[in-house]
Order: structure tokens, then C-alpha cells, then sequence
């Protein structure tokens, strides 16, 4: 079936809408607020009043703050989770020619006296951040209104990095991005990030801008300190950090956000703003199957079968649109798939989640009875006259369902119902940016396109980049709702701020290459640098067929990210972790293997990230934010505070260089120390890559077969640590438990002390401890003396371990 003709008429269609009805640009602008007029303290802040804008200061904490420039059109709180925030004290001054506004630090409530964070405001509208110990983090220049948006300025400083901005293409240091000519040559100029989701249709590669979840957020490191920003403003805008870091809006209002601190302190702030994810089911942290391409049932089940028969563990089978009925939503082809019902217990009962694709198009046709039901609801987009806005996608010419209406996304979250009660367990959402087929220009709904905007109104321009965050939600609250004793699982190729709070996602169409699987650290890290936790690659690449190393490498990186899923395209072949024969398959099936050990360690950071926002994979300078040779380093990262993990990008590769933080860190794979901080060349066989554990773990493993855990002792050099260890049912929200594991480390002994805390029954009849990197003696369990087994002792619940060293 051709698109063509369809997509050529759309194309032609879209682009005499944007021209007949954009309306003009109204004449607000200016270059400057102006003078300063008039300033008044407020219960959080400060008003300050200048002769063409309104600057508006709250702070939300005594190191978080709401800073808004007027005139706009105020943003609808779409990304937002907290309105609410505790009293604080702030301060208001005079100060020469300008006025420094600062919040008052508080300790159990009690005011320090001490300033905690300070904004100078100058008479022309710059600003200027300082945090407690006085440092100048961030210095911004006067904004600049430009037809209905603003342009926002701030200067950097020569080593300043910045990351962020969602999902990239892109060096995670994002200043290190530039610009690439029509045919591909990299320029010298800094590349201009765009914030408008969009559709790769098929294939990107690293370079590419934008993708499919724009942000407007980033994180600021250098010598000073660390700080954040996000701009709450959906508007499509641009993003440039040359020697000024430059956000330039389209529309909406000028309101961001600032905090100081830590990287792990801004993401726990900006997720506290933002909402975090909540606990997924913890299968959902097993291995996923995909491929475009599974059309029957039959064909499912045999995949499923060749993965027992092989002993590969597996969690879920995705299917894509080859599933459902004309490629419509909410579909599943009857004639394919002729017992459902049936064929989702018989996966269930083999531990294999069925996931179903879901494109939020739906059939313009009136043979289609969700078209006639969303018709009736009047659930669709339409255009300023009232006509239907149309546009070609799988189905064929779809209308698109206008989620930032709450009727509508009540009326999309029944139609999940009847699937779960068929046995689907998660959606993918696909498509959702949204994307239509065109053979020019924009790939999305025309701009004027009129959305309900939670009944304020508006149009495209605002609505484009929440749309999919919308459906998201629409979707959590669904399962939530149908299934309340199942977590939900949504993965969802397109959202923004907030996402995080409704759904996974993955990194789309990357291409089959060894650059791609390179820029894949840098996408994902840089998604849990802007709140979204949960990402992962298609394993091996969606368009092309890798070589079998390169998919071992690939799946070699994936086993320690979140979202582990192979998934191919329908025109390349359908891989396996057997697909490639020996000695790969062995290889892939000990790392899953090792992965499904290490689930109570995954499955603790998730944890830990429903708590405070912290990504599972996060930046190696998340070690040690002080040290500038970790600022920039993307070809690594952190699997929690634990695992230093190393991918290899290049092919026939034996070893790879590794830049270390301080302290030291044990080969997982033979427990051989190295000390950082610094650079070393590490061992990359075929079969291992470098995965470094860092000194002072407790590292949980464990063997459900066996229902073991082993507990990996990595001692400190010298002194303490403390580890946890996170564990609940799977799923659902009943008792829990939080065991910490704390480590002492003195010239002759090591101690092992476990505090126990919740109401979760400690499920492992049989715990071993294996100790690394040094020579032990002797070992007490809860004073009584037991007997060695080489490093390891075999033990039921204690409360202190020690060993003497040899
Ligand atoms: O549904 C087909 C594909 C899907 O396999 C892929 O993962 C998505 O990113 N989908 C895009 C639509 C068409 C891509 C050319």
C-alpha cells in the first residue's frame, strides 16, 4: 500500500491551513523590559515592575525558585505535580542600582538567619543566582520579547558544560553539538536544538534534531557549582549554548525554574516539581522481544517457545501494529489471533507479559465505531472553521483524538479496558508526537489546529509537544483504574516534562551502526538528566541487520539499562539472542542471566527513583560532580552508585580505555582493584566489557530458582558504606521492605551490620556472602564463629557479620 498520494495531499492541505490562518504576530515586542518602575516584597519573593514587562520571583524552597516574566499566555500546569509548597522566609534589599531578593535557610523548620539562595535583579531585567557558599552559578541577561515569545539569554562560562533537553541525538555535553550541512559535513557552529517532537519516520542517526521528547530543561556544571533550569513552556522553541546559552520561545510566557546544588540535589528538586515515576512491576526490568513483524499468534508463541527451549528468561513479547486489524487503535486481528484470551494466560503462566501496540490515529470511516463513539463525544481535533483536521497515518486518513481534554482522555482510557481483559498487560504507544505521513515539511498536525486545552483553548503551537504526555496519562490512569492491584506499564515513544510520571520510553528508529550504539549513552543518560528514569535502545538497532558483534555489544550495553528490548524493523530480519549462533548466543544468555540476578539491585533503583527522582543510569560525574575530567564523559555510565559500566563501540575492539572517579572500584568479573580518579586501559573481550563495582558495595544478586541472594561484599578501602536493598511483592502496592547493609572496614576486620525496616517478609530462606579484594580469616555470624568456604559463608538472616583479614 502507497502513502504517497495521501501524504502529497496532507503535505498540500497543511500547508495552505498554516498560511490562510496563522494569525499575525501582534506587536508586543520589545528588546529590553525597560526600566525598573516599581518593586514590592510578596509572601515568597518579590514583584518587580518595569516599564514593558512583569518579573514575578517565588521561591518554592529555600533552593528552588519560580522566576516569571509577563506578558504571555500562562502555561497550563501540564508538567507540574506539586502546587503546594511549606513557608518560607525570604529577603528583599536594596542594593545600589540594583535589588537582591534571597530565601532564608531552614533547619527542622526553624530559620538558619544564614541566606540560602540569592538572586540579584538589576534595574534592566538581568539576573543574577548565588547560592549559600556565595558562588555566582548563573548569570541572565535582560529577556527580549519577540512577536508573542521571548528570547532568554544567559551567560556561560568557557568550561561551563550542559545537558539535558530531553531526548538527543547529541554529545551529552551539549555544547559540544554543532551544526551539520545538508550532506552531512560537521560544521564549526553550535548546533540549534529544536523543542517540537518529532517523528524520525524510520531512521535517525546520532546528529539528529530533534527526536521525539523535547524538554525544555538543563543542567549547568562548572567550576562554580552545579544549577537547573527548566522553562515551563510548551511552545516550540530553539536552543543554542555558545558563549550566551540562548532559549528562544515561540509563544507562551516566560515562567522557569532555577535550583542550585548537586546533580543528584537538581534532579531531586526538578522531580519534585515534575512528579517521579512511580515503581514499575518488577518483571517490567526483565528482558522485553519485539519486531515488527510477529503477525500471528502462532508465530508469538513459537518465539516464546524457542526462548524456554533455550533457557533464555524472558518478560515480555511486544507486539507491533502487524497485530492488530487495518493497522487501527485497539485493535487485535480476531482471524490471527483467534484465542486471546487464552494465549495470554498461556504466556502469563510461562512468566511472558503481552504488550500491544497502540497509535493514537484513529480510521476516519464510518465503518469504525470508535470514529462514530469520539465523533459523538466531539473527541476530535478540528480546524479554527470547525472542520475535521485529517491526516494520513497507518489506518489511512485518521482524525486525532484531542488529549488535553479530560472527557477525551476519559473516553480513550475505557477503550484499553476490554484488552486487559483479554490479557494485554502493557501498552506501547507509538506515533504520538503525533505523526502524520508527508512528503514535506512538518510531520505533525497542521499548527492551527485548535485543542480544548483543559478548556482554556489553543492551538497546535501549544498543544504539539504535550500531546503524547497526555495520552500517557490517559493511559495510567486507565490501568490504574481497570487493573488498581497492577502497576501500570505504558511505554511512550513521545512526551515532555512529566512523562516520567505515567510511562517508560525507548530511543526510536536509531540506525544499525556502531555510532548509534555510541549515542546511545549519551540519549539516555541525557533522559534521566531531564526526569525520565526509564529508556532504552532497540537492541541492535531498528533499520539494518548488525553484524553479530555489534548486536553482542549492543545487548552487552542494554543489559545494564533500564529498558532492555530488542526491537526491529518490518523490512530488516527478526534477531534473537540466538540469532547469530555461537559463541554470541552463550554470551548474551550469561548476561541476561546476569541480569535477572541482579534484579533486587535494579529493582532497588527504582525504588529509589520513586523516592527522589535519581535515574538508575545516570552520568559517570554523578560520582564526584567536582572532578572536570568526568564532566564530559559519555561513553560510560552509572548503573546506581554501584556499577561503572563501559560499553564497547568499536568493532574487533579487545580493550577500551575507562575514565575513572575517585576511589577504588573491583572488576566485577574478577575482582581485580583499580584506582581512580584517572584514566586505564581495561580488558574488553568479546565476552565481558569493562563493569567496575565500586569500593564499599553490598551488591544484591539472586538466584530465584534457588530463592538465594548473594550478597557481593566490596570493602572499603577503609571506614564505612552503606548499601540497601529494596524489596515488595512485584507488584501492586501492598507491605514493603528496606534492608541497609552497613559495611565497616577497620585495619584487621571487616563488619558486616543489617537493619531491617517494613513489614514485607524477608523472602530468602538462604543468603550467601561472597567477600572481594581481600584475604579473610575468620568469620562470626551474630557472634558465633562459621566456617569459611574460601570468600564466601553460607548464612540465614543475621544482624552482624565479621571477619577478621588475613
Ligand atoms: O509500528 C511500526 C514502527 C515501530 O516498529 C517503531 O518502533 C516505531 O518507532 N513505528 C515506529 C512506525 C513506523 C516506522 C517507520
Amino acid at each position: 500500500m502507497s502513502f504517497a498520494p495521501k501524504a502529497l495531499l496532507y503535505s498540500i492541505k497543511r500547508d495552505r491551513v498554516e498560511r490562510e490562518i496563522t494569525a499575525p504576530p501582534s506587536s508586543e515586542a520589545f528588546d529590553n523590559p525597560g526600566k525598573l518602575i516599581r518593586t514590592e516584597a510578596s509572601a515568597r519573593g518579590a514583584h518587580f515592575y518595569f516599564e514593558q514587562a512583569e518579573l514575578e520571583i517565588n521561591f518554592l524552597t529555600e533552593d528552588f525558585v519560580q522566576i516569571d516574566w509577563k506578558p504571555g499566555i500562562p502555561p497550563i500546569p501540564y508538567a507540574i505535580a506539586r502546587q503546594d509548597w511549606p513557608q518560607l522566609e525570604t529577603t528583599l534589599e536594596e542594593t545600589g542600582d540594583s535589588w537582591t531578593i534571597a530565601s532564608v535557610g531552614a533547619s527542622d523548620g526553624a530559620s538558619t538567619g544564614a541566606t540560602a539562595l540569592s538572586i540579584k535583579v538589576g534595574v534592566d531585567g538581568s539576573l543574577r543566582f548565588t547560592d549559600a557558599a556565595g558562588q555566582i552559578l548563573r548569570q541572565e541577561l535582560p529577556p527580549q520579547r519577540k512577536d508573542e515569545g521571548w528570547i532568554h539569554r544567559a551567560q556561560l562560562r568557557p568550561e561551563e558544560q550542559i545537558y539535558g533537553l530531553g531526548e538527543r541525538a547529541a554529545p551529552l555535553n551539549l555544547r559540544l553539538a554543532k551544526e551539520t550541512t545538508e550532506k552531512g559535513e560537521v560544521t564549526d557552529q553550535a548546533k540549534t536544538f529544536r523543542m517540537w517532537n518529532y517523528d524520525a519516520a524510520g531512521m535517525y542517526g546520532p546528529g539528529a534534531d530533534p527526536m521525539y521528547i523535547c524538554i525544555p530543561i538543563y543542567l549547568g556544571l562548572h567550576q562554580q557549582g552545579g544549577y537547573l533550569v527548566f522553562y515551563e513552556n510548551t511552545f516550540e522553541a530553539y536552543f543554542k549554548f555558545e558563549d550566551v546559552a540562548t532559549a528562544d520561545f515561540l509563544g507562551g510566557s516566560l515562567r522557569y525554574y532555577f535550583t542550585a546544588g548537586s546533580p543528584p540535589q537538581l534532579i531531586e528538586r526538578y522531580t519534585e516539581l515534575t512528579g517521579r515515576s512511580p515503581l514499575p512491576p518488577r518483571w517490567a526490568l526483565g528482558y522485553h522481544q519485539s519486531h515488527w513483524g510477529y503477525r500471528t499468534e502462532q508465530a508469538i508463541r513459537e518465539e516464546a517457545q524457542a526462548f524456554q527451549a533455550r533457557q533464555v528468561p524472558l518478560s515480555a513479547i511486544h507486539l507491533d501494529i502487524d497485530c492488530q486489524t487495518g493497522y487501527r487503535a485497539f485493535t487485535i486481528d480476531p482471524e490471527r489471533f483467534p484465542k486471546l484470551a487464552s494465549f495470554t494466560q498461556e504466556l502469563d503462566e510461562q512468566g511472558v507479559k503481552f504488550i500491544a501496540i497502540l497509535n493514537p490515529g484513529v480510521k476516519y470511516s464510518r465503518q469504525s465505531n470508535l470514529f462514530l463513539e469520539g465523533q459523538i463525544l466531539e473527541a476530535f481535533c478540528r480546524f479554527p472553521n470547525g472542520d475535521l483536521v485529517v491526516g494520513p497515518v497507518w489506518p489511512g486518513w485518521c482524525v486525532f483524538p484531542d488529549f488535553t481534554n479530560p472527557k477525551v482522555r476519559k473516553w480513550w482510557g475505557r477503550q484499553y479496558e476490554y484488552l486487559l481483559d483479554v490479557g494485554v498487560t502493557g501498552f506501547w504507544h507509538d506515533m504520538n508526537e503525533p505523526a502524520a505521513f508527508i512528503l514535506w515539511g512538518d510531520r505533525s498536525l497542521p499548527k492551527p489546529t485548535q485543542h480544548f486545552m483543559e478548556g482554556r483553548g489553543g492551538d497546535h503551537r501549544e498543544a504539539h509537544n504535550v500531546y503524547g504526555l497526555m495520552q500517557a496519562k490517559a493511559g495510567y490512569e486507565s490501568l490504574s483504574t481497570y487493573r488498581p492491584q497492577q502497576r501500570p506499564f505504558i511505554v511512550s515513544r513521545a512526551g515532555w516534562a512529566g512523562l516520567q510520571r505515567y510511562a517508560w520510553t525507548w530511543t526510536g528508529d536509531i540506525e544499525c551502526t556502531w555510532a548509534a550504539l555510541r549515542q546511545t549513552v549519551a540519549t539516555v543518560v541525557g533522559l534521566g538528566l531531564s526526569g525520565i528514569p526509564y529508556s532504552g535502545p532497540d537492541i541492535g538497532g531498528f533499520q539494518g541487520n548488525p553484524s553479530a558483534e555489534l548486536y553482542l555489544r549492543w545487548f552487552q550495553m542494554s543489559t545494564f539499562l533500564t529498558f532492555c528490548r530488542t526491537h526491529s524493523s518490518n523490512n530488516v530480519e527478526n534477531r534473537t539472542p540466538w540469532t547469530y549462533g555461537e559463541p554470541y548466543f552463550t554470551i548474551i544468555r550469561q548476561l541476561l542471566l546476569l541480569r535477572y540476578r541482579l534484579l533486587p539491585y535494579f529493582y532497588t533503583l527504582s525504588w529509589e527513583a520513586s523516592q527522589k527522582g535519581h535515574p538508575p543510569v545516570r552520568p559517570v560525574f554523578w560520582a564526584d560532580s567536582t572532578d572536570p575530567a568526568l564532566w564530559g564523559v559519555d561513553d560510560a555510565f552509572l548503573l546506581g552508585e554501584a556499577l561503572l559500566v563501559c560499553p564497547v563501540f568499536e568493532e574487533g575492539a579487545h580493550s577500551r580505555q575507562v575514565v575513572l572517579p575517585q576511589g577504588r572500584w573491583y572488576s566485577l568479573w574478577d575482582g581485580a582493584p583499580v584506582e581512580g580518579p584517572g584514566s586505564v586501559e581495561l580488558a574488553a573481550p568479546l565476552s565481558q566489557l569493562p563493569l567496575l563495582v565500586k569500593a564499599g558495595t553490598v551488591l544484591p544478586m539472586e538466584d530465584q530458582e534457588r530463592q538465594q541472594l548473594t550478597l557481593h561484599l566490596y570493602p572499603p578501602v577503609q571506614g564505612s558504606s552503606e548499601s540497601q536493598l529494596y524489596l515488595d511483592a512485584g507488584d501492586g502496592y501492598a507491605e514493603s521492605r528496606l534492608d541497609r547493609f552497613h559495611l565497616q572496614r577497620d585495619a584487621d576486620t571487616l563488619e558486616l551490620h543489617w537493619q531491617e525496616q517494613g513489614d514485607y517478609a524477608f523472602p530468602y530462606p538462604r543468603i550467601q556472602l561472597h567477600v572481594h579484594g581481600v584475604e579473610l580469616q575468620q568469620a562470626w555470624v551474630d557472634g558465633e564463629q562459621i566456617t569459611l568456604q574460601e570468600a564466601m559463608i553460607e548464612v540465614k538472616k543475621f544482624q552482624h557479620v565479621r571477619f577478621t583479614l588475613g
